[in-house]
């Protein structure tokens, strides 16, 4: 097997992880070696990412497969390496709450313009309470949650959020941001 292709891990690249996701060293290394066997030349499809989705979470999130793809790859190369990779395990398993809104906040942006608008925050919540298990009748729809979404977040009323407007409000609104969350969530145990 191609083991001399498999290129190690740089100083920088580590530093930078360590410094930007709640990993340790020892475990970015272990990510690294996992990531490095399914994706030799180091770089991850969007079907082995759909795989991989697949083997984390079963098939409830592959619906939102390729718009984690696309929020995940930041340099819009249309692959994810490495550091993508583990930044998109972090933002989906780290507990400090703005990391974990400016991957919301990308999430949601679908077309990438820096704004969030409504049909963009419509659209992904339909794919995420698609595949929720727990719904029932009297649930919000994904217009009603936009609706509130934005009579919260929009504070000059442009019809679109910014960043910043959708991230200091979830900041300043702890029970909101569990809400939204809630609705976003296909974890179990959130
Ligand atoms: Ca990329
Ligand atoms: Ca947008
Ligand atoms: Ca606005």
């Amino acid at each position: 097997m191609g083991n001399q292709m498999r290129k190690k891990l740089s100083k920088e690249d580590c530093k930078f992880l360590e410094e930007h996701t709640d990993f340790k060293k020892p475990h970015i290394m272990d990510f690294y070696k996992d990531f490095m066997k399914m994706n030799p030349d180091g770089n991850m499809n969007l079907d082995d990412f759909k795989d991989f989705l697949y083997g984390f979470y079963k098939d409830k999130s592959t619906n939102l497969a390729e718009h984690y793809f696309r929020a995940a790859d930041k340099n819009k190369s249309g692959t994810i390496n490495f550091t993508e990779f583990l930044m998109f395990l972090n933002h989906e398993c780290t507990s400090n709450p703005e990391e974990r809104l400016n991957w919301m906040f990308d999430l949601f942006d679908i077309d990438g313009n820096g704004t969030i608008e409504r049909p963009e925050m419509i659209n992904i919540y339909k794919i995420a309470l698609d595949v929720n298990e727990k719904k029932s009748a009297g649930d919000p729809t994904p217009d009603e949650i936009a609706e509130k979404m934005f009579e919260c977040c929009d504070k000059n009323k442009d019809d679109k959020l910014t960043k910043e407007e959708f991230i200091t409000t979830f900041m300043e609104d702890p029970v909101l941001f569990a809400i939204f969350c809630r609705n976003t969530d296909e974890t179990e145990d959130k």
